[in-house]
């Protein structure tokens, strides 16, 4: 099995390089973002719950998002692996993730953190806000309370997975063609 987490701030082409990674090796992509967007998009409780933090920048709370998550994995056992991005964004998601796994008899191949400057990632979002629509994209200030957020909250899980040995770090910027070429690289040297 290979399970990945890709990792970085906002903007820092996550999602982007997750779709491709994942038609690439065949395992299935999972964005908790995509997963709050679809459940607000269908106004379940789940959806206005995430809807009120995620306009703020703000992280939706653990245990909703460990839970949503939980329920992700359960219901897609015959996958050949798993790419998570957007998650884990916590300490406690990480835990969460690793007890996950192993209860499952697997673990995580890697942690693949993306590097991108601040203002390139302020000018992706701002443009994607701009084309998508997407709240959170739209106002420069959440925008900075997400990459805020990033460094307090999010940032020292690279940390938890380099103590395992498993964490890398990919240059995120240029083309989307060349950072795919540079993570599959990456990827082809990992354990599964
Ligand atoms: P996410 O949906 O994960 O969104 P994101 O961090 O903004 O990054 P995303 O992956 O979508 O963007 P990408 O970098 O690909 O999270 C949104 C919110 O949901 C969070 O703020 C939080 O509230 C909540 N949430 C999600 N997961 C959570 C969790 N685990 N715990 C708690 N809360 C959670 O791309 C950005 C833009 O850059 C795109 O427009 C793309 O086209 C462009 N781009 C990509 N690569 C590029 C390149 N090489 N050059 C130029 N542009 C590029």
């Amino acid at each position: 099995m290979l399970n990945l987490i890709l990792f970085g701030p906002p903007g820092s082409g996550k999602g982007t390089q997750a779709i491709k990674l994942a038609e690439a090796y065949d395992i299935l992509h999972i964005s908790t973002g995509d997963l709050f967007r679809s459940e607000m998009k269908n106004e379940t409780e789940l959806g206005l719950e995430a809807k009120s933090y995620m306009a703020k920048g703000k992280l939706v709370p653990d245990a909703v998002t460990i839970g949503m998550l939980r329920n992700k994995v359960e219901s897609t056992r015959d996958v050949q692996g798993y790419i998570f991005d957007g998650f884990p964004r916590t300490i406690n998601q990480a835990e969460a993730l690793d007890s996950l796994l192993s209860s499952l008899g697997q673990d995580i191949s890697g942690l693949i953190a993306l590097e991108v400057d601040e203002q390139e990632i302020v000018d992706r979002l701002l443009l994607r806000g701009r084309d998508s629509g997407r709240a959170d994209d739209r106002d420069e200030s959440v925008i900075r309370k997400r990459l805020r957020v990033y460094e307090e909250e999010t940032s020292p899980v690279f940390e938890y997975y380099d103590n395992q040995n498993k964490a890398n770090k990919v240059n995120g910027m240029g083309t989307v063609g060349d950072i795919f070429s540079r993570l599959k690289e990456l990827i082809d040297t990992l354990p599964r």
